[in-house]
């Protein structure tokens, strides 16, 4: 006897199933109990929830956000359309920087509110894992708040990223060094103490951490055995991604910059490829992700939205999946697989999610379209007629 089972549904499984034209999937205790043909469902459940014809997906994996933070950058917005550049406003003191200096001030309580109301868009496009960053704190207590505040979001499942060599603050400009040191003696140490840290990232970019200190981020994080990612290659190429896949990263992301040779060194590491377009497009960015030479040495493919005030005010998953068929040329198939399967990779989490498959967390979200691939190419809609979290509709 199963928990529940939906039935009339189309399934896209995003998994060896593929698609499913008239499937059942069933829950019991969380997890995915059955999932196949309606022809085939030969068991029974305690309650049975009628799909009507709606797609069933598993629920979206956003696998790269900077969501907990507060103010806003509208002003660095306009301008950049005036003409300064975005490293133009981050070498003048504004940037991260100026969003670090907002989350300093203010209260766990005030930042868990806005953040929480923010995760209300993610909810209702159906997501099922998020990935939050810290790296808008730069010192122990706001580093450490902006994790429990990450720890605090109620509706999904959320991974907290440890970013606290996002760029170097006030306080130690000119001494990258030394804040480095800081970061990996203390701070680091003193959140995963607080067991708030599922991964560690660092920015590799001429306006923030080179690769040496970037390299000692991660040997850091290998110590207190905690996996890595990375910001790379996002405004130029420094290497980022053979970095990242030499210390055995999950991910390397952002990528415009990345050679041929980084991608290989990504394929032969099974780092994934984290693309965001919400960035590409809002800083206006030209230079395209080596997308064909991805593909061509089979590296998976995760999308996310990157949300930031700074590079990537993006909080629709949906729409950045459109942004990445219309600029980075993907297909809508490699979109959704970027928000499922990859996007779970991405996170090293695909033994519990980004598929419809026996075993995994009952996860998922109904849509209201004839496709799966309507959901990459329509722009402002959002079709989501349900959302199931752990087999609780
Ligand atoms: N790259 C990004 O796109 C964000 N962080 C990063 O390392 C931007 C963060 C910001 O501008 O506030
Ligand atoms: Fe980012």
């Amino acid at each position: 006897m199963h928990d529940a089972v939906w039935l009339n549904a189309k399934l896209a499984t995003m998994a060896a199933h593929g698609a499913i034209a008239d499937g059942a999937i069933a829950a019991t205790q969380g997890r995915i109990s059955w999932v196949g043909p309606r022809a085939e469902w030969k068991d029974r459940a305690r309650t049975e929830h009628d799909a009507r014809g709606a797609w069933i997906l598993p629920g979206f994996v956003d696998c790269h956000t900077h969501l907990v933070y507060a103010g806003n950058r509208a002003h660095e917005f306009e301008l950049r359309l005036k003409g300064a550049s975005y490293e133009d406003i981050a070498k003048a003191g504004g940037g991260i920087v100026s969003t670090v200096c907002a989350t300093r001030g203010a209260s766990e309580t005030d930042l868990l509110a806005q953040a929480q109301k923010r995760l209300n868009r993610w909810l209702a496009e159906g997501t099922a894992v998020i990935e939050v960053k810290s790296g808008y704190g730069l010192d122990r207590d706001t580093e450490l708040k902006m994790l429990r505040v990450a720890r605090r979001l109620k509706g999904l499942t959320v991974r907290t990223t440890f970013l606290g060599a996002h760029t170097v603050p006030e306080e130690y400009r000119g001494r990258a060094d030394a804040y480095i040191d800081f970061m990996r003696h203390e701070v680091l140490p003193a959140a995963e103490g607080e067991k708030l840290v599922d991964a560690v990232d660092a920015f590799c970019e001429r306006i923030a951490f080179n690769r040496n200190q970037t390299a000692r981020v991660f040997a850091a994080a290998k110590k207190l055995n905690l996996p890595v990612k990375l910001h790379a290659d996002q405004l130029s190429d420094l290497g980022g991604a053979a970095l990242a896949a030499k210390h055995g990263a999950l991910s390397a992301d952002h990528l415009e910059y990345t050679s041929e040779q980084g991608v290989e060194a990504m394929a032969r590491a099974h780092t994934v490829a984290v693309l965001l377009p919400g960035a590409f497009y809002f800083l206006r960015e030209t230079k395209l992700p080596p997308i064909a030479a991805l593909r061509r040495s089979h590296v998976p493919i995760a999308l996310a939205t990157d949300h930031n005030p700074g590079s990537s005010p993006l909080s629709s998953p949906l729409l950045a999946m459109n942004l990445a068929c219309t600029l980075f040329h993907l297909t809508p198939d490699e979109a959704l697989a970027g928000f499922t399967i990859n996007g779970a990779r991405a996170l090293g989490m695909q033994a519990t999610h980004g598929t419809l498959e026996v075993g995994k967390a009952a996860d998922f979200a109904l849509w209201e379209v004839d496709s799966p691939a309507e959901l990459a190419y329509a722009i402002g809609a959002n079709p989501c007629v349900a959302r199931v979290i752990r087999g609780c509709p």
